[in-house]
Parts: C-alpha cells; structure tokens; sequence
C-alpha cells in the first residue's frame, strides 16, 4: 500500500481490531459509539477512502449518491447487507464486501439458547424467581415442550442455517430445510429438503428463519404462512426482524397456535415491540447473535482482510458488490 488510506469506522470494534486497523489505515473512530443519522453518515464520509460500518448505519441510495469520489469500498462488520443498497453501489462503482462464516457458530449458539429458552419458557422462569414471586412448586408447574426428537426446520440453509442444524441434531432433533435448491449430500447431513415454504412449515415443529432479508423474503413470516406451521410450533428469530409480520406473530402467540417465540431481531431496533414483550410465551434478546468476544474480533479482521485486498489491488474474498 502507498500512503495509508483514511479509513472511517462507525462503531466500537475491539481493541485488537482496532490496533491492526490504526497500524495500516488512518484512523478516524467514532468515540461515543452512537448511530450517526444520515447526514452526519454523509458528512463523516467526505474526507475517507474506505468506510468499515455495522448493520446499524443505512447505505441507501441517496447515501451512496453523496458519498466522496475518493470514497470506493464499503467493508461491512456484518453478514447482512440488507442495510446498503446494492444496486446503487454496484451503479456507483463503490465496492461492498460483508463478513461471512466468522459469526456463523455464535450466531447458532444464539438460535438454540432463542429455542430452548422458548420450548422451556426460560425468560417467564427466570422473570419468575428474580422477582422473588416463586412461591410454590408442583409437577404441573412451568411446564414447557421438549425439543428431543422433534423436527427442527431451517429457512435458509445457508452457512448460519447449516451450523444450527448441527447443534439441532445435537439435541435428538431431525433437520428438515428450504432453500432454493437441494444441498450436497455432504451439507445437508441427512436434513430433509422441501422445494417450498408450504412443505418446510407443515413439517417444523421449531421453524428457524436463517435467510437474507430481501425484498422476497420481507413478511415471509405471516398469517397465512404461521397457519401452516403444526399447531404449538416454536419459531426462532435470529435473521432478520422484517422477516416476521409481527402483528401476525402476534395473534398466532395470542391464540396458543404458536406455543412460543425466540426472537433476536425486531423490525424496529433498538427497541424492539412492545407487543411482542407483553406476552409472556416469547424469549426475546437485543440483536445479539454475533455478540461474543471471539467472534467480534473475527468479523472485524474479516472487515479489515476485505480492506488490505482492496487497496492491493486484489479482489476482496467477500464482495457481495
Ligand atoms: C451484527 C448481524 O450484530 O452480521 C450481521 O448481519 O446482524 C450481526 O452479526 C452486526 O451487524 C454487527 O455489526
């Protein structure tokens, strides 16, 4: 690399992260670790080559249309890209690269502790004896569904997907999938491949949603598609929030035809709904999925893997655009 390029990180990364980014890019941080809005992103952009952001700041395509001329590569710390608009980055000859594989095992971790604090009402429990209200006991109390031997149904059997199947299979539980087409035999493990929605849901007794959100896949969660779900299923959210009509999911946890949810990821965040946290058949997290010291640490020199290729003038592994 010539000079060093200036290179503009949005969020708090770790420390290990950020020492081998400051001893090969010019460094500007963003030291109070709040979301910039969309112009202050704009505005911060102007004077970097490269910009290395979460999920949590929106490249839109007006974003993109202000960005430097200098400016050429997006280097997400995320897998999900749903926050950039690919299509004007691709128009704009601005590079984007994302970071797979490095989040797929703690992410997994994320959807069987979302199921199992789901299947055995882990947050009403634990709700329960924090509050000092755990006054009595009976083999009939805090009942919940075991997940033993059940069939565990993953939307997107994509390398996310394909991990929590494993752990699945871990707890006694047959793997059932849909993706777009078939695995190798070497990936699908066994799992049952069913070529549409309507086959994986009637056959998911833990539905696990493991997909991009695109514009295909926004809302696959809803009425029509919970009513195909065996009742008392447990649905698992460790995607996407817009993935998941929550007024349906909603009404399903309502009227008992969903025995419970595990949800990592809301449509609106930070925050999540209200409704959802007024029920008490949910497990629910704050966009955690990736959130272990091991795995920051990789996203981040994935990121930065993505950068060097860049500005050596090699393909970055993970461009997406
Ligand atoms: C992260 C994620 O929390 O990778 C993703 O797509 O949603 C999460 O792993 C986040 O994007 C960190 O920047």
């Amino acid at each position: 690399m010539p000079a060093k390029p200036r290179l503009l990180i949005t969020r708090k990364l770790t420390d290990a992260v950020l020492k081998r980014a400051a001893r090969d890019y010019d460094v500007m941080i963003n030291a109070e670790d709040r979301v910039f809005s969309t112009d202050e992103l704009i505005a911060k952009c102007q004077d970097f080559d490269a910009v290395l952001p979460c999920h949590s700041e929106h490249f839109t395509a007006d974003v993109i249309a202000a960005l430097p001329d200098r400016l050429k590569i997006i280097a997400n710390h995320s897998v999900g890209v749903d926050h950039v608009d690919l299509a004007a980055a691709k128009d704009a000859g601005v590079v984007v690269t994302n970071t797979p594989d490095v989040l797929s095992d703690a992410t997994a971790e994320i959807a069987m502790l979302c199921m199992l604090g789901a299947a055995r009402r882990g947050a009403e429990g634990d709700a329960m004896v924090r509050a000092g209200k755990w006054d009595f006991w009976s083999p009939a109390f805090m009942v919940g569904r075991q997940v033993t031997g059940k069939r565990f149904g993953v939307l997107g059997m994509g390398r996310v997907g394909q991990v929590a199947a494993e752990r699945a299979r871990g707890f006694g539980m047959t793997v059932h999938y849909h993706n777009r087409k078939p695995l190798p035999d070497h990936l699908a493990k066994g799992a049952v491949f069913h070529d549409s929605i309507e086959g994986l849901f009637a056959n998911s007794d833990v539905l696990s949603l493991h997909c991009p959100a695109t514009k295909d896949t926004t809302g696959i969660i809803n009425k029509d598609t919970l009513a195909l779900l065996p009742d008392r299923a447990i649905l698992v959210n460790t995607a996407r929030g817009n993935l998941v009509k929550e007024d349906d999911l909603v009404t399903a946890l309502e009227s008992g035809k969903l025995f419970a949810a595990g949800l990592d990821v809301f449509c609106e965040e930070p925050g999540g709904n209200p409704k959802i946290s007024g029920l008490k058949n949910v497990f629910l997290l704050p966009h955690i999925g990736s959130a272990t010291e091991e795995t920051r640490d990789a996203m981040g020199f994935r990121a930065l893997d993505n950068l060097d290729a860049y500005f050596n003038d090699r393909e970055p592994g993970d461009r997406v655009a």
